[in-house]
């Protein structure tokens, strides 16, 4: 071997020895998944932003499933009969369908995607009666409940609301006096106010399904305090028109 070769080599053997040390150094891809931080989320290849929950094993997406995620499975969607667009949350969502979902995703990525444990869910909510604190009513902004804002609904949907409470469950529909949050149905899934973790409408908006086939949270329908509890879980659907889901990702 001439000169010329002996030091392309020996650059070369460098090169690949320095790779090597840096391919060595970097996380695996699990190590990535455990250095996320609420200010430096997880993307995945939906854009869905997931944070850490702590004292569990998992990412928490930041966010309600949007009907565009859910569709974007090529799975069929149930429209409500009232208006939405593809940054409100799925629902409609029966149990079954949310875990397919997360297995269809899994699937697609090469991780693990599930609904998350009635303690995680728990986990993500803080130690607080409610997502916001111990009183109520809400916090100004602390999610889309059942405020006052259908007192100047068109009359036909607050009507319409009344009646489905009163076939459904029976008694008046209960709106959260001394609330108002501006929302009729449902809320973009990524708007209004962030939780201390990173995550938004936690409580409210709609319902969230967990792998216990429990419902936790509450909806836009909501406006009873115990319902809204953080450690109320719903053993089965009040209505289907509010029922959602948010999923987890395992590190
Ligand atoms: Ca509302
Ligand atoms: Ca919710």
């Amino acid at each position: 071997m001439n000169m010329y070769w002996k030091i392309h080599v020996t650059l070369l053997g460098a090169i690949c020895a320095s790779l090597t040390l840096t391919q060595c150094q970097q996380p695996s891809d699990g190590g990535r998944l455990s250095e996320v931080t609420r200010e430096n989320p997880h993307i995945n290849s939906l854009g869905m932003k997931f944070v850490p929950i702590p004292g569990t094993h998992i990412l928490m997406c930041t966010t309600e499933t949007r009907v565009a995620e859910f569709q974007a499975a090529g799975f069929t969607y149930n429209p409500p009969w009232y208006p939405q667009g593809g940054n409100h949350p799925a629902v409609n969502i029966q149990w079954s369908e949310a875990k397919n979902w997360c297995a269809w995703l899994s699937k697609k990525e090469g991780r693990t995607y599930r609904l998350p444990t009635e303690q995680e869910w728990n986990a993500a909510t803080g130690p607080f009666s409610y997502t916001w604190g111990d009183n109520w009513p809400p916090a100004y902004k602390a999610g889309n409940f059942a405020g006052q804002e259908w007192r100047t609904a068109p009359a036909v949907d607050l009507q319409q609301m009344k009646e489905l409470w009163k076939s459904k469950v029976g008694g008046q529909w209960s709106l959260i006096k001394d609330y108002h949050d501006y929302q009729l149905y449902t809320a973009e899934v990524s708007s209004g106010q962030v939780d201390g973790l990173g995550l938004h409408h936690l409580s409210g908006n709609v319902w969230e399904w967990c792998e216990s086939q429990v419902l936790k949270g509450g909806s836009w329908v909501d406006g009873d305090r115990e319902v809204l509890k953080s450690r109320y879980a719903a053993s089965r659907p009040l209505y289907d028109f509010d029922n959602g889901f948010r999923c987890v990702l395992v590190k």
